[in-house]
């Protein structure tokens, strides 16, 4: 027997999907999860200083406020807690299995159904949700030589408690979100600790704050307080649009923002020159911190600007042929987007990868679905993704789409794929708009696939996005009878 869908991931997307299936009616429904608890990115991403970029009531899901974050601006822990709360608040447990990796999504022609399997075995489904995340896969550099170092070395990623840093040589490689997170943590507890920074980001004062107990009471009593709070916030959010997307000579005020809190943290004007980006503010994603470059004036931090050679068994050889000796390496060098691994896992009816999606030789209609893929979904697919605001809104966006499709798909026992040309036109939009967005400014970012084509960003207002997705439209599909096998 197939089950009528399978999710695949139980973080943010996988957790909210199966919410909003069951809402749809749909009872026959599992969720595999690889690893042995829920919560994606925000389960992984354990390193010390972790926190979200996007406030709290925003980042959270619309349907499950909470009234009790304790900043506006949460760390790790406390919004993997919120999602386990989910799980226990919408009784999701008994839908996941834990320690299901899934190696192959394949589509089967004659029975047209989808063959999801791994070590564990194999399922069959009418439809597959793809929740596997974007930012999933840890990526180490391809520098000559990683293998052979003899000490500690922990991807921000896949954080090791057991790795002790303290009193300890480290260096932090990258100069993202992550890095400039876990570098005020690492600098506290090293002997040593050197930076190496490929490229300079932007860096804006961070805003976050306590909230206190006061204003969580008022939201508990009365939840439209919260749901104003997150609108505000909301439409504070969609207002950087007018800068990143309709004009980017806008991020000028930004950019001098930005140099003012460098300025005022950072005195010596040797490392504040090397701090400085010479590239539009939001190309990259725009970091916000308050205690990143304070964090780079301490005696025991340096900050490296020459490119690292190869890796030694003892250290880190620049390109000017220094060693940089280490006990420990922090690679924060982020995640495969664009060449996301478990995507290339999901092949069509001819064997066709949809990697070729998200490397953007193949095109998607509304980063969801995909011609030659029938009732295939993903979560967070190809530019959904967002340089302002919060991606958990962009997947409840789609969900919309995906629960439509899905109720009909089995009502009708049918296979449901989007038109080429439908996605030839939704994708040859997007193509159209980007190089003019600030992504397309110059920059090299983990927002672009090789050639330099974004697949990664949702480059419009997010309102813009949610009217799109907000129904299924006929004129758009494909719907053929399944093989009378799947009903
Ligand atoms: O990864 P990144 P991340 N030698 O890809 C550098 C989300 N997130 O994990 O800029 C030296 O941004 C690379 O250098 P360059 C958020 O969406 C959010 O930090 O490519 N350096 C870069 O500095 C974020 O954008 C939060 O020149 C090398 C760094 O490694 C996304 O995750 C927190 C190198 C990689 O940065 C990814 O962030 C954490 C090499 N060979 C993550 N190779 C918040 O909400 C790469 N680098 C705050």
């Amino acid at each position: 027997m197939a089950h009528d869908v399978l999710v695949i991931g139980a973080g943010f997307g996988g957790l909210a999907a199966a919410v909003a299936l069951r809402r749809a009616g749909v009872s026959d429904l599992v969720v595999l999860e690889r690893a042995d608890e829920i919560g994606g990115t925000w389960r992984d991403n354990t390193y010390p200083g972790c926190r979200c970029d996007v406030g709290s009531n925003l980042y959270s899901l619309s349907f499950a406020p909470n009234p009790d974050w304790s900043n506006t601006y949460s760390y790790q822990p406390e919004i993997q807690r919120y999602l386990l709360g989910v799980v226990e608040r919408f009784h999701l447990r008994p839908l996941v299995r834990l320690g299901h990796e899934v190696t192959r999504v394949a589509f089967e022609r004659t029975s047209g159904l989808w063959h999801v399997a791994g070590p564990w075995g194999e399922r069959r489904a009418r439809c597959v949700v793809l929740a596997t995340g974007s930012l999933a896969e840890a990526r180490l550099p391809d520098i000559p030589g990683i293998e052979t170092f003899a000490g500690a070395s922990v991807h921000t990623a896949r954080w090791d408690d057991t790795v002790d840093l303290f009193g300890k040589r480290v260096a932090v490689v990258g100069t993202g979100a992550s890095a400039i997170q876990v570098v005020p943590e690492v600098a506290t507890v090293a002997a040593e600790l050197t930076v190496f920074q490929r490229t300079p980001p932007w860096i804006l004062p961070h805003g976050g704050r306590a909230v206190p107990e006061r204003t969580r009471a008022l939201y508990r009593w009365l939840p439209p307080l919260q749901r104003l709070a997150r609108l505000r916030h909301y439409l504070e959010r969609e207002l950087l649009v007018l800068g990143f997307v309709k004009d980017p000579t806008r991020m000028a005020r930004g950019e001098a923002m930005a140099r003012a809190h460098l300025e005022r943290q950072v005195a010596d004007p040797d490392l504040r020159a090397r701090l400085t980006p010479d590239y539009r503010l939001g190309c990259k994603r725009v970091l916000l911190s308050n205690d990143y470059y304070p964090a780079l004036t301490r005696p025991n931090v340096r900050l490296v600007t020459e490119a690292i050679d190869r890796v030694e068994p003892t250290g880190l050889r620049r390109a000017d042929g220094a060693l940089t000796e280490v006990d420990a390496v922090v690679w924060a060098t982020g995640f495969h987007v664009t060449d996301n691994p478990v995507v290339a896992r999901v092949t069509d009816g001819d064997g066709r990868s949809l990697a070729e999606a998200l490397a953007g030789r193949l095109d998607h209609y509304r980063g969801t679905t995909f011609p030659g893929y029938p009732n295939l979904f993903m979560l967070g697919g190809p530019n959904t993704g967002l340089g302002h605001s919060s991606v958990v809104f962009m997947m409840e966006s789609q969900l919309r789409y995906v629960t439509e499709t899905v109720r009909r798909a089995l009502a009708e026992n049918a296979l449901i794929e989007p038109t080429a040309d439908a996605a030839a036109t939704w994708t040859g939009r997007l193509r159209d708009r980007l190089p003019s967005t600030v992504w397309g400014s110059g920059c090299a970012s983990w927002y672009l696939a090789e050639g330099g084509v974004n697949t990664t960003i949702w480059p419009d207002f997010t309102f813009t996005f949610r009217r799109a997705t907000r129904r299924f439209e006929p004129r758009d599909h494909r719907v053929a009878a399944a093989p009378a096998t799947t009903a």
